[in-house]
């Protein structure tokens, strides 16, 4: 039996299915080669279980034997130490992969979440767009002079920042080239396509579940 567990859970509606964050733990396990399972709490009926493991009554968290995480990027980091794949070993390259990953969850998604919670709930003006443009436009920049946020090499960063910057929708603000080229490379990694596969694998499976207790 696999040590590793990634959680999430058992079912969700179409729309968010191939970006549900336990993509993020799957695609780092399948990057460093980890042995995993996947197992799923309730998506209809988040009772004291899930809280115990996730306050937020969310997913995913992850569990490592005695080891229990929540939050993505608590789960990605962990990951990162089990495996220089997903972090170089030196100190300064370690300090820059931390440093970028919450980048990524306190700089961009900080602002792309609430910008993205707006335009699907069909707010009339969308007030942070203007805030999100500023940080894209900062990250092109970035983009325009390396190819990797760390050491000249995937790490836990770029897949985090990837997955992040996809879910921004880079296209609907514009011309931004080298994010674009970014975010298609990165997402173009096997580990990332078969993360994407086995998540929509297994909601699909949750489908059919559903289907046959209804
Ligand atoms: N900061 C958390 C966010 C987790 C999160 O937003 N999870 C979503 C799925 S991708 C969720 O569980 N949504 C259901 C809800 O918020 O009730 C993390 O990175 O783990």
């Amino acid at each position: 039996m696999s040590k590793l567990i990634v959680w999430t859970y058992d079912w969700v509606p179409e729309g968010p299915r191939g970006f549900v964050r336990d993509i993020r733990l799957r695609w780092a396990c399948e990057e460093a080669g980890l042995d995993y399972a996947v197992h799923t709490v309730p998506f209809d009926e988040r009772g004291p279980d899930h809280l115990a493991h996730q306050p937020f009554a969310q997913v995913p968290f992850l569990s490592d034997g005695e080891v229990e995480l929540f939050e993505s990027g608590a789960g990605l980091l962990h990951l990162a130490r089990k495996s220089e794949k997903l972090m170089p070993r030196d100190p300064a390259g370690e300090a820059q992969t931390l440093q970028w990953t919450i980048a990524a969850l306190n700089s961009i998604e900080m602002v792309s979440v609430p910008w993205w919670f707006l335009e699907v709930t069909g707010a009339q003006e969308n007030n942070l767009a203007g805030w999100l443009e500023s940080r894209l436009d900062h990250m092109e920049r970035i983009f325009t002079e390396r190819e990797w946020l760390v050491a000249d090499r995937f790490t836990v960063a770029d897949l985090l920042m990837a997955d992040v910057l996809r879910v921004a929708k880079l296209r609907a603000f514009g011309n931004r080239p080298a994010a674009e080229a970014y975010v298609a490379r990165i997402t173009d990694r096997p580990a990332f396509r078969k993360a994407r596969a086995d998540q929509l694998a297994h909601f699909a499976a949750g489908d059919k579940k559903r289907a046959a207790k209804a």
